[in-house]
């Protein structure tokens, strides 16, 4: 018999406020209050990541007056911390017996039943929430703290899922889209500046006809309507010597990273399938590029990618991986293996062997070929970053052709009228 009643409350510690303390004073009426710290993974599982870490969350639950003890909880299931501590009370705020928390309490009714345990229910602090505390501070988002987001994603996400935004209107969408899919929200982690999807908004070929300081241009408007990190597709870079001052561009901004392919030349997109006069850089050139980013960023949170076109240009495994190697060791955090194929296999196969080197980094995919491919079988093969680099684009421009065609074979726009969002709707989406 235990002597002392365990009174067990979940927080995450990110933002507090008096509803939190409501639950903790009155759970301390019950007994001994445990927390239960929500780690940072078991928040993503239905939230955004917390704007503090778990250790510096930690701090702050732990000096809360009337909490005795804190325990880590990974996972928004209750069912092990429950069957692990056994407690004889569970203190929640009201607010869950409806929406997508609604099964979680009748699951957690049962579990506390098997021992006893009896569920508590703080009537819950209307006008406020984290959540709408979180909204509020996300206009004041700094560069700064955008920029090291997608390294701590990359820490605790199985895998990150970036999508490309090649305007502000996209990126809202990226931003909000969320959807409830097992139990679990899912949601694009951040957004990819695709030189492609770029160039096309602007009716110009993925051929570097747009410069790095029109593609910088749009990111401050992208910026200004969203939270999420961006990867910048820089092609092959530039010109080294230029290199420090686009990093320094690129940080300022608040972008997350910088990808940066192994190809010299006049510039060809990758999907394209001719790709002659299309040539690779040499390991030597490319590796001291990347020592060049390493020495000029300011942050160690600006990740470097390294994008690896072997495959592209037909070149074989070895040569993917010989460039995997010393992208690495010049100090890439983060290797893309690209690939035309319309199947996964030579990224798998390559991502088999570099798994098992003491240089591996984190790999990134590009499935636009191979779309078949389900993330849960990238995440099976090693690759941590997914990036859905064009559908966005790709479709829109049919979306527009059709309004165009239909209003000439029409004469008149009423045909589209169940096609197209409503001027309300529109209205509503940009507040
Ligand atoms: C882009 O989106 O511009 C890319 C990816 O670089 S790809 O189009 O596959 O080359
Ligand atoms: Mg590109």
């Amino acid at each position: 018999m235990r002597k002392e009643k365990i009174a067990y409350v979940s927080l995450a510690a990110d933002i507090l406020h008096s509803g939190h303390i409501n639950i903790i004073t009155k759970a301390k009426k019950y007994g001994k209050v445990v927390i239960g710290l929500l780690s940072d993974q078991a928040i993503a599982e239905y939230k955004d990541l917390p704007i503090l870490n778990y250790e510096e969350r930690y701090k702050i639950a732990k000096s809360i007056r009337n909490v005795d003890n804190i325990v880590k909880q990974n996972s928004w299931d209750y069912t092990e911390i429950i069957n692990q501590l056994k407690p004889d009370f569970f203190v929640h705020g009201d607010d869950w017996s409806k929406g997508i928390q609604k099964n979680t309490r009748l699951k957690v009714i049962k579990l506390l039943k098997k021992n006893n345990g009896k569920l508590i229910e703080v009537p819950y602090s209307k006008d406020i929430s984290s959540s709408k505390i979180k909204s509020k501070l996300r206009d004041y988002l700094s560069p700064n703290s955008r920029v090291s987001i997608l390294k701590r994603l990359i820490d605790n996400q199985k895998i990150v899922r970036i999508i490309e935004a090649h305007s502000p209107l996209s990126g809202i969408i990226a931003e909000n889209m969320k959807i409830m899919k097992k139990g679990k929200m899912e949601q694009f982690h951040g957004m990819w500046s695709s030189s492609l999807t770029d160039s096309s908004v602007k009716g110009k070929p993925d051929n570097q006809s747009l410069d790095l300081s029109a593609r910088f241009n749009s990111i401050g408007d992208l910026f200004d309507v969203t939270t999420k990190p961006l990867i910048f597709d820089a092609d092959n870079g530039g010109r080294i010597e230029h290199l420090p001052f686009s990093i320094r561009t690129l940080e300022r901004l608040g972008v997350s990273a910088i990808m940066m392919e192994d190809k010299v030349g006049l510039k060809k997109n990758s999907l394209f399938s001719d790709q002659s006069g299309a040539k690779q850089d040499s390991i030597k050139n490319f590796s001291q590029k990347i020592r060049s980013i390493v020495k000029a960023r300011h942050s160690k949170d600006f990740l470097i990618g390294a994008r690896i076109e072997s495959f592209i240009l037909g070149k074989g495994i070895k040569d993917a991986l010989k460039r995997a190697e010393s992208y690495s060791k010049a100090g890439a955090d983060l290797i893309l293996i690209h690939s035309k194929s319309d199947n996964p296999k030579e990224i798998f196969s390559f991502s088999k062997i570099f798994k098992k080197s003491k240089n591996f980094k984190p790999l990134v995919s590009v499935p636009s070929t191979y779309s078949k491919t389900y993330e849960k079988d990238l995440i099976k093969n090693g690759f941590k970053i997914v990036i859905y680099a064009n559908q966005m684009l790709r479709a829109s421009y049919p979306a527009m052709e059709n309004v165009a065609k239909t209003i000439l074979s029409t004469q008149r726009a009423y045909e589209l009228e169940n096609k197209i969002s409503t001027v309300k709707e529109v209205i509503n989406l940009i507040k």
